[in-house]
């Protein structure tokens, strides 16, 4: 059997395995509750060609591949015909602890290289991925990946994540990256608009791609050669996407009349005579004969696309939505299901018997000899050792009154003088002087894969971006998705490359919810990184309402896979920045989301270190000022207790010392972390509960932050007390930090007049 055979057959069974394993979920297995499984016929059938091209000649045991999201069941076909999923688990398609609907690297890790799923998100971080492989290589850390290939939908490239992160210039010297987009014109619902076609090649090759298009097939290129065939091909390539779809959906017959039907209705003699030597049926197929689906098409390309090393490639393969099946090139199969007679028609024409559809193919046959004598794919290396390991302490003093975002800065910069800084990397989006990185930046330098002249070098300044392979700051566009899915692409070196990277981002906080969509997916890719948000709140006072964060301790509360810290002093920033690279060295804890703040905050209000002072600091919080410990204090007491985040605690401190004042014994609890205290509540002795006294019971809360007050707005309900939970709930605006924090309700005034109203005394 030739080569082409094997792979038609090949290719066969992997469109009748993925149609099969959806109709199952959804027609044969049990469905108890009744709910539509769903999966997705036509968009896997799309892609049988390119996938069967890939997994079963082009790929090597280097090669990365992000899947396009909804072809997931071809995916999961073609990895069980390669030996590498169990015929059990295609039975378990959308099912409890079975292979998830889209391929997931968190959940099925043995196949999945890469997570899908978000429109565009997975692609652009399997890209940044191929830059993450080219920082290892660059830094001696590692021999890097091998080719990353991405395979997308062709609406999937609407979203703009992908032409922000494309745009980037260090992405143009990625040569071992190859995106495959599925041009079948259609989205969910609509017909992809002509103009959005037409611009992928210009697009791409904007961005520094080299752009290979597949739009026929070869048989109607043969066609295309012979006399008369310009003018079909005219006439094929003049159709708008909608009026393409709606040939291949004509019955045979009227597919040829439409062609020949010509413009302004006047039939095309010459067309005419060319089609007259086909009978209908083959009309329609030639129309319907797409480079997408022309394997021998397909594998020159790919073979190309690896031929070119000095820029990232792309082919354009343009393909059927529902190829092979009933539903192909129809407007809305986008979530339709064969019926049970489509599929037993499908069964026959592929000649699979009832008991047997799951069969791959039987040991010592064609196909399988073919399959066992293919190189491996790619397996996860194991992460070597960390050559240096990141310390338990710095020798770092601080000023006296410094800010947690200045304490950042020295954080970095103490590490920069240590043998573990070779695997730290930090990212911004075009903020990296602003959130501090300054000095790191003048010490490590700026990476670009390739060597730059330092253009400003006899230039006096006091940031010296000094760019080439040897820097370990990474400076993107304003681009907040591509940051974040470059701290998904870096923080999952450990898994793909086997060299463990520490990436450190940042950005101001306001703009977190800007790149969220990213980080979420960056954070379920597995990946494992830090980000520094600052400056955050109303403390930034003058700045106003565009660049002051609210919203962003809800959001590090319920982000799963990080921890959300809002230290108040300089030692926590060290201790919890440390303590959370340490966890991404080990590869046990979990990425890490700094919110910090520029106020200068009197370091004199810290508690002293101790190894117990900073086990509470990681826990989430500790009481800094103790109400118990002042005279006159009993259990029957007028006591309150005030829980306080970051910035706002010296207004804690005042509003406790201006209450005791008044006879009321106001303990001062600081909360480093939100997110940390609130997991911990479902602990079996939660650890809130071990910063409040058996003896303080009923003792009612105030809590303030800056930012949305229901990020602590839990406690009370939580220790079954009541709380005035206090925060900044509305826009922020302009003002000096006084008046803002004044007017939002956070200053010591506001914290002393909740607790009085707490307490039943007048305000
Ligand atoms: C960010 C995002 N928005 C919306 C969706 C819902 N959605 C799923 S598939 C799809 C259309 C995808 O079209 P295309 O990328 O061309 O894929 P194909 O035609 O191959 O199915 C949409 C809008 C999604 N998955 N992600
Ligand atoms: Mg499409």
């Amino acid at each position: 059997m030739s080569e082409r055979e094997i792979l038609e057959r090949i290719q066969a069974k992997v469109l009748w395995l993925a149609t099969w394993m959806v109709h199952h979920a959804n027609v044969v297995r049990p469905n108890p509750d009744g709910v539509k499984v769903g999966g997705h016929q036509a968009s896997s059938a799309s892609v049988v060609s390119l996938l069967t091209a890939l997994y079963f000649k082009a790929l090597g045991p280097d090669d990365l591949v992000a899947v396009k999201a909804h072809a997931a069941p071809a995916f999961y076909a073609a990895q069980y015909l390669r030996g590498r999923l169990e015929r059990a688990a295609l039975a378990t398609l959308r099912s409890f602890e079975g292979l998830q609907a889209y391929p997931s690297r968190r959940k099925n890790p043995e196949v999945v290289d890469l997570s899908t799923g978000s429109m565009g998100l997975g692609a652009v971080q399997a890209t940044l991925g191929a830059l993450a492989g080219r920082y290892l290589v660059d830094h001696g850390l590692g021999r890097g990946l091998g080719r990353v290939v991405v395979l997308v939908g062709d609406a999937e490239l609407d979203e703009g994540n992908v032409w922000e992160a494309l745009g980037e210039e260090a992405v143009a010297r990625l040569g071992n990256v190859l995106w495959i987009v599925d041009v079948n014109r259609q989205a969910l619902d609509r017909v992809v608009p002509d103009a959005r076609t037409r611009r992928l090649r210009a697009l791409f090759e904007a961005c520094g791609f080299r752009v290979e298009e597949l739009r026929w097939g070869r048989r109607l290129g043969a066609l295309f050669r012979r006399p008369g065939g310009a003018r079909l091909r005219r006439r094929l390539e003049a159709l708008s996407n909608a009026e393409y779809q709606r040939l291949l959906r004509l019955p045979a017959g009227e597919a040829r009349k439409a062609l020949v039907a010509g413009a302004a209705g006047r039939p095309d003699r010459p067309l005419d005579r060319l089609l007259a030597r086909y009978p209908d049926e083959q009309v329609a197929a030639l129309v319907a004969d797409l480079g997408g689906h022309d394997l021998g098409l397909i594998l020159a390309a790919l073979a190309a696309a690896a031929r070119e090393r000095g820029r990232p490639s792309v082919i354009l393969a343009h393909t059927i939505k529902g190829w092979g099946l009933p539903l192909a090139g129809d407007p809305a199969n986008h979530t339709a299901l064969l019926t049970p007679a489509q599929v037993e028609a499908l069964r026959a024409a592929h000649g699979v018997r009832p008991g047997h559809e799951w069969d791959g193919f039987p040991p010592g046959s064609a196909e399988a000899e073919w399959i066992r004598r293919l190189p491996p794919l790619f397996t996860p290396p194991a992460p070597a050792p960390p050559r240096a390991r990141v310390p338990e302490a710095l020798d770092e003093a601080y000023p006296g009154e410094t800010s947690t975002q200045e304490a950042f800065g020295r954080v970095l910069g103490a590490l920069a003088r240590l043998p573990v800084a070779e695997a730290l990397v930090t990212v911004s989006a075009d903020v990296a002087v602003t959130t501090h990185l300054a000095g790191w930046i003048n010490r490590k330098g700026v990476y670009f894969p390739e060597a730059r002249p330092h253009v400003f070098a006899d230039v006096p300044q006091a940031v010296q971006w000094r760019e080439g392979p040897a820097g370990q700051h990474i400076e993107l566009g304003i681009a907040e998705h591509t940051l974040f899915l470059l701290l998904g692409a870096l923080g999952l070196t450990a898994e793909l490359g086997g060299a463990t990277l520490l990436p450190v981002g940042t950005l101001y906080d306001p703009f977190v919810p800007r790149g969220l969509d990213a980080l979420y997916h960056a954070l379920y890719s597995g990946a494992r990184f830090v980000v520094v948000a600052t400056p955050s709140g109303v403390s930034l006072a003058p700045e106003g309402g565009a660049h002051q964060s609210v919203i962003t301790p809800g959001i590090g509360v319920a982000l799963p896979g990080l921890a959300y810290c809002e230290p108040a002093f300089a030692r926590e920033v060290e201790w919890l920045l440390l303590d959370a690279l340490r966890g991404l060295q080990e590869r046990t804890g979990e990425s890490l989301y700094l919110r910090l703040s520029t106020r200068p905050v009197d370091q004199a209000l810290a508690p002293a270190p101790s190894a117990d002072h900073r086990a509470r600091v990681l826990r989430g919080g500790y009481r800094l000022r103790d109400a118990r410990q002042a005279p006159g204090w009993d259990p029957e007491a007028t006591a309150v207790h005030v829980f306080a985040a970051g910035a706002v605690v010296p207004e804690a401190v005042a509003a406790a010392r201006a209450l005791g004042a008044e006879g009321v014994h106001a303990s001062v609890f600081v909360v480093t972390s939100p997110d940390r205290l609130y997991r911990g509540l479902r602990a079996p002795r939660p650890y809130l509960e071990e910063l409040v006294g058996p003896e303080e019971e009923g003792v009612p809360i105030v809590s303030v932050l800056d930012g949305h007050s229901h990020a602590l707005a839990y406690l009370g309900a939580a220790l079954g007390v009541p709380q005035l939970p206090l925060g900044v709930d509305d826009f922020g605006q302009s003002g000096t930090r006084a008046d803002l924090y004044r007017h939002y309700g956070i200053d010591a005034a506001a914290i002393a007049r909740a607790a009085r109203t707490l307490l039943g005394a007048s305000p």
